[in-house]
């Protein structure tokens, strides 16, 4: 076995020493959120580190999906400057058994033993570190770069925790980041241009909320869908095509809601869209007055976005995602206003399945009164959980309210540093 020599990937920015060789392992689970976090880490380890990065990926009909320049036919190709390898097999650790300086397994994946192997054997040891789901609760600060010793080689793994606050490893942020967004903000053009490519029509006026709606199935959708027909000024809906979608097509009558289908019903008019490779997807948070967005990266995506957002939490066993959505309320809401903050509280425990935890009732509701509901509407789903009534006015009149604090909550998120640099940073201490 041979650890390459380091060479220095073409444009390769700032960074003055040799560039530091990552092997990523991601094991595709379900959706597109382990890729999606992978992948924006690989090129952010690569395109701002300077880092030679391979990306090892079990299932590439996942990342094609994000990654429309991947050709998932291939074993090995180099994608925006990541090399990335199809990982066919448990113990397939690419053609060569070549050991990075920087060895990340995500969410726990298990390495190929082969390579774990080689791994006890390199000089100097590998950094290895396991890269968790993002939790915004508070153990995860004393967790977060805890060692565990493995139980038969003298290796060291240490657990880098995702997180919201202060002592945590942060979230993936692209030094970039802030700077496209301002320009897309300040340019009529580059809006009108996505209109137009998204929906085939102009932007909506200012009367319009523009809301994109990205989440998993969700009985509590019915509901949302008769209070936005029902509001008193315009809803502009936009649906990238994916697990909600059926929900639209039932309300609108329609066989399917895929990419270009249009519905409209009183005060609701909705675009489906095709789901975008990853960048684009943040156009559609920036067109938007606010964001249903689901799982991990795309919740994060929202709060970089800085505009008010709902969050669909990925639904685990026993309920272990509910403590999770609080903790996120909890340095989200943090500095609102009483009744904006108790608002947004309901409609994110209504919308996951929460709702016997709302906090309080609606300013004007007759809190309980479920009589009479359509299919959907303050159900008990399959999984046990309790949908209660989403209440559209009560969480839109605080709109103004939620925008506010977005943008502060992105630059107080902003303080616990990018993800990738918090990373780059701990991994260059320990090859010291
Ligand atoms: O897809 P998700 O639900 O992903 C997950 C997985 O279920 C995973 O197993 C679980 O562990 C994790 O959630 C918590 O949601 P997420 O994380 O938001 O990932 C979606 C990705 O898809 C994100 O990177 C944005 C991207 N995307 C596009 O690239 N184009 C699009 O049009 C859209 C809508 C999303």
């Amino acid at each position: 076995m041979s650890n390459a020599p380091r060479s220095a990937a073409p444009g390769a920015p700032s960074e003055a020493d040799a560039p530091l060789a990552c092997d990523i392992f991601c094991a595709v689970i379900d959706n597109f959120g382990d890729i999606g976090v992978c992948w924006r880490l690989a090129r952010q380890l690569a395109h701002e580190h300077g880092w030679e990065v391979r990306l090892f990926v079990d299932d590439l009909h996942a990342f094609e999906r994000l990654c429309p320049a991947l050709d998932a036919s291939r074993a090995t190709q180099t994608v925006e400057g990541v090399r990335v390898e199809h990982w066919h097999e448990p113990d397939h650790a690419g053609e060569t058994l070549r050991i990075a300086d920087v060895v990340i397994e995500a969410f726990a994946c298990e390495l190929p033993s082969v390579y774990v192997a080689a791994m006890a054997e390199r000089t100097p040891t590998p950094v290895w570190l396991n890269l968790e789901y993002l939790s915004a609760e508070d153990w995860v600060a004393d967790f977060h770069l805890r060692p565990s010793p493995h139980p038969r080689y003298a290796l060291l793994k240490h657990f880098f925790f995702p997180g919201l606050g202060t002592g945590t490893g942060g979230v993936l942020k692209e030094r970039d980041l802030d700077a496209a967004r301002a320009a897309f903000e300040a340019s009529p053009e580059a809006r009108a241009a996505w209109w137009q490519r998204a929906t085939g029509g102009p932007p909506p006026g200012p009367e319009a909320t523009v809301i994109s709606l990205f989440a998993y199935e969700n009985p509590a959708i019915d509901a949302l869908l008769e209070q936005w027909r029902d509001s008193p000024t315009p809803i502009v809906l936009l649906v990238p095509q994916g697990r909600i979608s059926g929900a639209l097509a039932r309300f609108f009558g329609m066989a399917a809601f895929g990419a270009g289908a249009r519905g409209e019903r009183g005060s609701l008019t909705a675009h489906g869209l095709a789901f975008t490779e990853q960048r684009g997807y943040d156009a559609l948070l920036w067109v938007s007055d606010l964001n249903f967005v689901r799982g991990e990266d795309s919740f994060v995506r929202a709060q970089w976005a800085a505009r008010p957002f709902v969050w669909h939490i990925y639904p685990q066993a026993d309920d272990a995602h509910l403590p999770k959505l609080d903790a996120a309320l909890e340095h989200y809401a943090r500095t609102l206003d009483a009744a904006p903050r108790a608002a947004l509280e309901r409609f994110w425990h209504a919308w996951n399945g929460n709702a016997g935890h709302a906090a309080g009732a609606p300013e004007g509701s007759t809190a309980g009164n479920t009589e009479g509901n359509t299919e959907g509407n303050a159900a008990t789903a399959p999984d046990g959980l309790n949908y209660g009534e989403v209440n559209w006015p009560d969480l839109a009149r605080h709109l103004p309210a939620l925008k506010a604090r977005a943008h502060g909550w992105a630059a107080e998120l902003a303080l616990t540093g990018d993800l990738a640099g918090n990373l780059a940073e701990f991994a260059k201490t320990q090859l010291k």
